[in-house]
């Protein structure tokens, strides 16, 4: 039946009843009779955007009004994940929208079913970026984040006889109810051409980028609400179009395909995501993606401030902070150089007392290959006066450098921009370094790391640039949203509903953790969520688990130094240990996997194949009681995080100490009472401080230890032929029992840990693990003593909530006061 027009009511419930109704039939033209849940899905999202788009314009409003200093935070990936639970949550209608929804008689778990996840990630990074806006727009500061509006978001995974396969993630393909698309602020940037020598009258150097192509971005805006407050900041990604959308001189002369081949070749660059997050390769669209975002949002900068200032680039670093996620932006720092200088004529020194004002990095990877560099054919050609101004940059660089040590050459091509030797290659960390006023690692650990390994002259060259900012999560979406009956608990237990905007309150619930009803209701709160991911894991995976196993959970990207082999290996040596004595007295384990691999890391996939292979060979033996379960659950996302961590017993943080930044899984895991085992790596520590000894299960080598095994010469044998259930595990690995009839199945992995030197270290820290499992093994018996440790997980990680984060480069980085709306 067709609704009629909105009309305002004074009961919320109604109102908002009335509203999906009106989007219903108005906006998708659907009666409620035939509608789908994902139209269900269209009209709640649109009901809720209402309720977001007028407090964006009045907070808009109150930023341009008072000219406040703003944060532009440039990143090229934002994991959001689904977007309707947190923009009900934010804009404060959550439960009457979910009333008015079951008055309607609708659906509400097909309804939110049906919503794509928004994923323009591929991991950590991107996902921090998200968590970052969110507590932007909860702390009241006025913050624009800027990106891509990929069109194609990370693949998704599935398995095929235990392989990876890709599919393409059209996410969008239906429309996007989030977005809100602003061509009045399109913005034309150009790319490739050459750089012309041109002198002016008074004979002064006036180069000129001549013979480019004209590229358009358009803005997509989405509107991101704070928790408990008025502010609704926006995160503006951009579109690429061509110029022109067609060339009427080949359509005229019949030549269709060649009038749209400018087009679609535009459209090219906002198409995908790439899918790495490790090694860079070079690849020139990813440049020119880079660029187009970069050139796009700097202009939409300097026209929102050219706005009100006119002429003022006096003032610009006083209301313009740009921090870059990582170096994937740092090209801002040439651009802005270029602008300046040869488009407003400045000179050089104040062009760059502005740009060291504006911008600051943060560095996410201490691992080599991550480093960004460029090769110089190709940034000739697609950005040749770039090129020019890096040089440029670098030169000056460098006389710093040999004025504080004089006559070191080694230290000048240590310190250079451009490496030498080979193909000459720009260091974006470099870059990114010199032209920022502070640069931060993610965590305690990887910020001394940064400053003695990674940038050991630059720390004394810019003393006091280098400081940390320990990585945050919003515990909106990972505790309020994804964990609603912990959440409940927590409210009534500290009988106010607002720790969601100050986690430091969850300390309180360290008194109830002795208490034995207390202890019942929180463990019973956790087996109800293991009871739904046994169900996600039996419709995913086939799998049946029993939700009175211990849930032992590895999530995140696949990556050699994140070591799911490690955590393999473990399992199949309880697996023979369950052979061998089939009466083995052990508490029964899931072991839940979720992980995406890049398309070509061929040893990621191997390890994929591995678990999945020898998982399916464990599921299926009655041997062994179902004592043991391995379940990969494919296409790992925001949406399955939400889903696995509400549920997970144990965290396995199990990275080589030193390779991890930070990790943030580690911090969603242990809010949601999951008991870390973990090595002292990354934010693992800070855990351990805040939970206590007593509350985690730390091994493995330390960053020195490492190192120091590695100077002596590490050799994966000797602890090959000194463990023989290690031997006997690895030998079965690399046999054909667990894929009978195709030999070599798991060579790749095999291969890394004993021929291929075990770069990683995983035969050198098992036993510690192995032990360190025993110590949860006998934890776990005791559920009292578990419970205890469970809670005081929650209680004691309030440290790790992104707004701590964000307040502290707000205050140290950003010189960034709040600007409460109304
Ligand atoms: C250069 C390109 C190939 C590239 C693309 C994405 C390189 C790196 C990345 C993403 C890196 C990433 O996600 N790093 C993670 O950042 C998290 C947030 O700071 C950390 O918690 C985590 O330890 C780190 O691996």
């Amino acid at each position: 039946v067709a609704a009629p027009r909105r009309r305002a009511s004074d009961d919320p419930v109604e109102s908002i009843k009335a509203s999906i109704l009106d989007h219903l039939t108005h906006t998708f033209a659907r009666d409620t009779a035939g509608a789908t849940p994902r139209d269900w899905f269209l009209a709640t999202a649109m009901s809720a955007r209402d309720h977001l788009t007028s407090r964006l314009i009045k907070t808009q409003s109150a930023h341009n009004d008072q000219n406040v200093r703003r944060l532009y935070y440039l990143s090229l990936e934002y994991l959001m994940g689904r977007l309707l639970i947190s923009s009900l949550q934010n804009a404060g209608v959550y439960d009457h929208t979910r009333q008015a929804l079951e008055e309607l008689g609708v659906d509400w778990e097909a309804l939110r079913a049906s919503e794509d996840d928004m994923g323009l990630g591929n991991g950590g990074l991107g996902r921090l970026a998200a968590c970052f806006i969110d507590s932007l727009a909860t702390l009241d500061l006025p913050a624009i984040g800027y990106g891509i509006n990929y069109e194609f978001g990370l693949f998704r995974q599935a398995f095929e006889n235990g392989h990876q396969v890709e599919n393409p993630d059209s996410w969008m393909i239906y429309g996007t109810p989030w977005e809100l698309m602003h061509p009045e602020y399109q913005q034309e940037v150009q790319i490739y051409g050459e750089v012309e020598n041109v002198f002016d009258d008074s004979g002064n150097y006036r180069p000129q980028w001549v013979n480019t192509h004209k590229l358009v971005g358009v803005p997509n805006d989405i509107p991101v609400p704070g928790y408990g407050t008025e502010t609704v900041n926006i995160l503006r990604l951009w579109t690429s179009h061509a110029t022109e959308p067609l060339d009427l001189n080949a359509f005229n002369e019949g030549g269709y395909v060649e009038a749209v081949r400018n087009k679609a070749t535009s459209e090219t660059i906002s198409k995908v995501l790439y899918p790495n997050d490790k090694t860079e390769n070079g690849k020139e669209l990813r440049l020119v993606q880079q660029y187009f975002f970069v050139a796009c949002s700097l202009k939409d900068i300097i026209r929102r401030h050219m706005r009100v200032e006119g002429n003022g680039w006096h003032n610009f670093a006083d209301k313009v902070a740009v921090q870059l996620n990582d170096t994937h932006p740092a090209i801002a720092v040439a651009e802005l150089l270029r602008i300046l200088i040869d488009e407003e004529s400045l000179d050089w020194d104040e062009a760059w007392a502005i740009i060291t004002k504006t911008f600051a990095y943060t560095n996410h990877t201490l691992l080599p290959e991550a480093l960004e560099k460029w090769g110089v054919p190709l940034y000739a050609r697609v950005l040749p006066r770039h090129l020019q101004l890096i040089y440029e940059i670098n030169r000056r660089h460098l006389e710093t450098v040999a004025a504080k040590w004089p006559g070191d050459n080694e230290m000048l091509s240590t310190c250079s921009i451009v490496e030498e030797g080979g193909g000459k290659q720009l260091r974006m960390a470099h870059l990114a370094v010199v032209g920022s006023h502070a640069v931060n690692g993610v965590a305690a650990l990887h910020t001394e790391l940064l400053k003695k390994d990674l940038f050991p002259y630059f720390d004394t060259l810019f003393p006091g640039k280098f400081r940390n900012k320990t990585n945050g999560i919003t515990p909106r979406r990972w505790l309020l949203d994804c964990n609603p009956a912990l959440s409940a608990l927590i409210t009534k237990t500290l009988g106010r509903p607002d720790w969601p905007r100050n986690l430091d309150l969850l300390q309180a619930l360290g008194k109830e953790a002795d208490q034995p009803a207390f202890q019942q209701e929180f463990m019973a709160i956790k087996r109800v969520n293991k009871v739904a991911l046994a169900e996600t894991i039996q419709e995913l995976c086939g799998i049946e688990v029993s939700p009175d196993a211990l849930f032992d959970v590895q999530i995140k990207r696949l990556h050699e130094y994140k070591r799911q082999h490690l955590n393999l290996l473990h399992i199949v040596a309880l697996y023979r240990r369950l052979l061998q004595n089939p009466d083995l007295d052990m508490v029964p384990r899931v072991f839940v996997f979720a992980a995406k691999a890049a398309p070509g890391y061929d040893l990621a996939k191997n390890i994929i194949r591995a678990i999945n292979v020898i998982g399916a060979r464990i599921n299926h033996d009655e041997r062994i009681q179902g004592k043991l379960k391995v379940a990969f659950l494919p296409n790992y996302r925001v949406t399955l995080a939400e889903k696995i961590i509400p549920a997970a017993d144990l965290s396995e943080q199990i990275s080589t100490a030193g390779k991890e930044a930070s990790g943030t899984g580690n911090m969603k895991l242990a809010l949601n009472g999951a008991l870390t085992i973990g090595t002292l790596d990354g934010a693992n520590v800070e855990i351990g401080e805040e939970v206590g000894d007593d509350n985690i299960f730390i091994f493995g080598m330390t960053v020195e230890e490492v190192e120091a095994v590695r100077n002596a010469g590490y050799r994966p044998y000797d602890f090959y032929y000194a463990d023989e259930e290690l031997r006997a595990v690895i030998d079965w690995i690399g046999s054909d029992y667990f894929t009978p009839g195709e030999r070599h199945a798991f060579a790749p992995l095999h291969h890394s840990l004993l021929d291929g030197g075990d770069p990683y270290m995983v035969l050198a820290d098992f036993r510690s693990y192995s032990d360190a499992h025993l110590a949860v093994d006998a934890a776990y018996r005791d559920s009292p003593r578990w419970a205890k440790m469970a809670i005081m997980n929650t209680a004691r990680v309030g440290k790790f909530s992104s707004d701590r984060t964000i307040r502290e480069y707000a205050e140290d980085i950003w010189n960034l006061p709040p600007v409460p709306v109304k």
